[in-house]
C-alpha cells in the first residue's frame, strides 16, 4: 500500500520537520516516539526499537522507510475506513500546526510562519510570507488560527478530505 499524494506530502513535511528538531538531522528513536505520539499512540522503547528494527536499514529511519512505515500505520488492516484516515491526517495536521505555533497561543502569526518556513530549509523572502498570510488570513485580523491554516493547506495540497 502506498500513501495518497497529498498525504504523501505531509508525511514528507512532518518527516522534515522532525529531523530538523533532531540533533543529528535523523529520525531516530526520539523522533520516531513523538511521531507515534501525534498519532495518538503510546508506545514503549521497545515497541520503537521494534519499528527500527523492521522499518531501517541502519539505527534511523530514511524518508523512504519512514514512508514505508506511515503507509503501514495509516492503512492498519486493508478494510480500514477513509474516515479514520482523514480523522487521522487531521491529527497529522493539528500537530504540525502545533509546531508552527510556537508559543503556543491557538494562532499562527506573521513571525511563526517565517519561522517554520525557514525551518523547512528553504529561502522564504518577507513579501512570500506576505502572500501566504493574506491568501490563508480569510477574517483579516493578521493571524492565522488552526480553521484558516487548515484550509491554507487544502488548498495548498489538493483536495483533502477532512
Ligand atoms: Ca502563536
Ligand atoms: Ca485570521
Amino acid at each position: 500500500m502506498s500513501l495518497p499524494d497529498e498525504l504523501k506530502q505531509e508525511c514528507e513535511g512532518a518527516f522534515e520537520i522532525f529531523t530538523k528538531e533532531s540533533a543529528d538531522g535523523k529520525l531516530g528513536p526520539d523522533e520516531l516516539n513523538k511521531v507515534l505520539r501525534m498519532l495518538g499512540q503510546t508506545p514503549s522503547d521497545d515497541e520503537v526499537a521494534e519499528v527500527i528494527n523492521d522499518y531501517a536499514e541502519g539505527e534511523t529511519l530514511a524518508l523512504d522507510e519512514f514512508l514505508d512505515f506511515m503507509a503501514k500505520q495509516l492503512s492498519g488492516s486493508q478494510d480500514k475506513r477513509e474516515e479514520d484516515l482523514s480523522k487521522e491526517f487531521k491529527n497529522l495536521l493539528r500537530e504540525t500546526f502545533r509546531w508552527y505555533d510556537k508559543d503556543a497561543d491557538g494562532i499562527i502569526s506573521w513571525n511563526e510562519l517565517k519561522l517554520a518556513l525557514k525551518g523547512t530549509g528553504e529561502v522564504i523572502q518577507d513579501w512570500e510570507v506576505d502572500e501566504m498570510m493574506k491568501d490563508g488570513d480569510e477574517n483579516s485580523d493578521k493571524v492565522l488560527d488552526f480553521d484558516e491554516w487548515i484550509n491554507m493547506m487544502k488548498e495548498l495540497e489538493g483536495h483533502i478530505q477532512c
